[in-house]
């Protein structure tokens, strides 16, 4: 079965946006090798963006304002909420167009991630109506959640995208993802990574967040980049990032927290806020809550 087919039972235009951002996603598969290296530009966390960041957040954006299927358009690469008055439609989309870029230059994965809202983006994970993530592999995947169920299709030679596996659940598993220098851990962070090595978790990290949490989905496990010593709000972005990924994982039968609290329950103050993350299984999102709960008395 073909994504469109299977998208057909939803609301058309939800429907319809993530349709064209598989199209975009096809076109930004085919661009990695005419678009290495880095661009004369910097984003509004005083990042230097890749070429292929700058290229990735452009062709994403026009095509989704020339679409009118979407009013307010919030990207990581922009400072501020894109809104199109003409738009035939009340959605708002966050946008991570190219995520784990510093990846480009060494050919490992990289991703998009996309979260789907009806009006404001600035609300909690909870009131997501779907979303999505793109992952550029050796396979062009790509994984949606419109709160039934999370299936994942893959593009094929004539870039179609088929389904690969409908309603994934995340089974038992023992993998740990780690972000931050472990140097800089806090204590409550450090014992739950110390108890999971204890426990045997093996480390599987590559530094792009889709691909590690990709991993996590199929394999089990948790993902983290925790608050660490010089940034307590840790390193990702709560909008573009954590909750549309939270969402995704939390749906397929995970969890998604800041370390205290569901991290779906968290309102945006900003579209820039970070947060600490740890999304994965029930299990081990709830062994990190419960060492900090025991911390805090
Ligand atoms: P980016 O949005 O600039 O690509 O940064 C986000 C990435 C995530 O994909 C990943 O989890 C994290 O940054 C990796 O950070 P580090 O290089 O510190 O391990
Ligand atoms: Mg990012």
């Amino acid at each position: 079965m073909n994504l469109e087919t299977h998208l057909s039972r939803h609301d058309e235009d939800v429907k319809n946006v993530i349709l064209r951002i598989s199209e975009v996603a096809k076109t930004i598969s085919g661009g990695f090798a005419s678009r290495q290296g880095a661009s004369d530009s910097s984003n509004v966390y005083g990042e230097r963006q890749s070429a292929l960041d700058v290229w990735a957040d452009e062709l994403l954006i026009s095509d989704l304002r020339d679409s009118g299927l979407v009013r307010y358009l919030a990207s990581e690469e922009q400072p501020d909420v894109l809104t199109f008055p003409d738009s035939a439609t009340d959605l708002g989309l966050t946008l991570d167009p190219l995520d784990g870029s510093s990846l480009i230059g060494v050919n490992l994965s990289v991703g998009t991630i996309v979260g789907i809202y009806r009006g404001n983006v600035l609300c909690p994970g909870n009131e997501l109506l779907g979303a999505m993530y793109v992952l550029y592999g050796p396979l062009t995947t790509l994984t949606y959640c419109l709160k039934e169920g999370v299936h994942e299709f893959a593009m094929d030679k004539k870039g179609v995208f088929v389904l690969l596996k409908e309603n994934v659940t995340l089974p038992d598993g023992k993998i740990y993802g780690p972000g931050a220098l472990r140097r800089d851990y806090l204590p409550a962070h450090r014992a739950f990574i110390e108890t999971l090595e204890e426990e045997g978790y093996k480390l599987r990290y590559s530094g792009s967040l889709v691909a590690d949490v990709h991993q996590i989905l199929h394999k089990g496990g948790v993902f983290t980049y925790p608050a660490f010593a010089g940034n307590e709000r840790g390193k990702l972005r709560l909008l573009f990032e954590a909750i549309p990924m939270g969402f995704i994982v939390s749906q397929a039968g995970g969890a998604a927290s800041d370390g205290h609290r569901d991290l779906l329950s968290i309102k945006p103050e900003g579209v820039c806020q970070r947060v600490p993350v740890y999304i994965g299984g029930k299990r081990e999102i709830d062994l990190i809550v419960d060492i900090n709960k025991e911390r805090s008395v």
